[in-house]
């Protein structure tokens, strides 16, 4: 296991050296923001990254995300070069010694939420969500943080309704195709990609998602079994589900799990959750039952905190500040250590 931490680049207000400072770090998750989805990343900006990251002692092994164009979710005729941009990433990806991709595979909107500043009674605040308020919302005006923020609402209503039509099937089949044209990229960059679960795992807006749940881990498997085709085990998202047995997938999984992003929520009603520190105690996510799960059963992937609140006063962009983030790393490193320690000991 690695412990890394999520750094947005020269424009992240967390410095690298803070970051270093957080005992048991081993690496930064980043990725090059500013270039447009579908486009090669210039060798050159990801050197200056690896420069500064080796200038900090902090390895750079995971790129989150290289985002997928929608012509290739969408399986239009000009997804070929978008896929060949695609697999120049994995290889100057690879260049530099990155090890692990994360990218996600949802149509149109990346994660949701309703509220960035939950507040909680002891003054933290937090990300939460409400599907009630969700489906209030008009899907052609929506913004997020952290989403491409690219599209002018024209553009969003166009892509939306490019969408009409798409079914789980069809979206499954334009993965899959995906994902066999970028594994001989892959096996020669040494590149693993790690998909992120649909951020809540269930259809939004008449959009289908497809990597919700168990089964679709099996199938997506069956069809590209090539090693080099993992998961962001993303605990946040797949909890979300009431449905996923957390603890049983990580078992199940572990050495197809190239990467983790560990976080804690707590239900609020059948389908509505709020975001909360990382400790098992603080929600419904059992985040000791799931390391030991990763542990017992050969993972070897990297971890990182995920969504954090935020605390002692920061004001830092929703789920990403420093202090609860380095927090939770320091409580999954210890538990990682308590494991794995006892393990030796049985
Ligand atoms: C949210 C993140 C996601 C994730 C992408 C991966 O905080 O976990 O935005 O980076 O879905 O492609």
């Amino acid at each position: 296991m690695k412990m890394t931490f999520r750094w947005y680049g020269e424009n992240d207000c967390i410095p690298l050296n803070y970051i270093k400072q957080i005992q048991g770090m081993s690496g930064v998750v980043t990725a090059v923001y500013d270039v447009p989805v579908g486009q090669v990343w210039e060798l050159s900006r990801l050197e200056r990254l690896k420069e500064l990251c080796d200038a900090a002692d902090l390895e750079m092994e995971v790129i989150e995300s290289v985002p997928v164009h929608e012509d290739i979710k969408l399986g239009l005729p000009t997804r070929d070069a978008y896929i060949e941009a695609y697999k120049q990433n994995i290889i100057n990806c690879g260049k530099v010694g990155v090890k692990c991709i994360c990218y996600n595979f949802m149509p149109v909107f990346d994660w949701l939420r309703t509220d960035l500043y939950f507040k909680h009674k002891d003054g933290a605040t937090s990300l939460a969500y409400n599907h009630d308020t969700l489906m209030k919302l008009d899907p052609k005006n929506l913004r997020l943080p952290g989403w491409d923020e690219s599209y002018t609402a024209d553009e969003l209503n166009a892509l939306l309704d490019s969408y009409k039509g798409m079914t789980h099937e069809k979206l499954f089949d334009n993965l899959v195709y995906f994902l066999n044209a970028i594994m001989p990229a892959c096996d020669e960059a040494g590149v693993n990609m790690a998909i992120h679960p649909d951020d809540p795992p269930w259809d939004m807006f008449g959009l289908p998602r497809i990597i919700c749940k168990e089964e679709d881990y099996d199938r997506l498997f069956a069809a590209v079994p090539n090693m080099h085709n993992g998961i962001t085990f993303c605990t946040g998202s797949l909890g979300a589900g009431r449905f996923n047995d957390l603890p049983k997938m990580a078992a199940k999984y572990a050495k197809r799990i190239h990467f983790a992003h560990l976080r804690q929520l707590k239900y609020t009603s059948d389908i509505d959750f709020f975001e909360n520190g990382h400790m098992t105690e603080l929600g419904n996510v059992d985040i000791a039952e799931i390391m030991k799960a990763l542990a017992k059963n050969g993972f070897e992937g990297y971890v990182r905190p995920d969504h954090g609140r935020n605390i002692w006063g920061e004001d830092a962009k929703p789920g990403y500040g420093l202090f609860d983030r380095a927090l939770g790393a320091t409580y999954l490193s210890g538990l990682w250590e308590g494991i794995v320690k006892s393990e030796k000991e049985i």
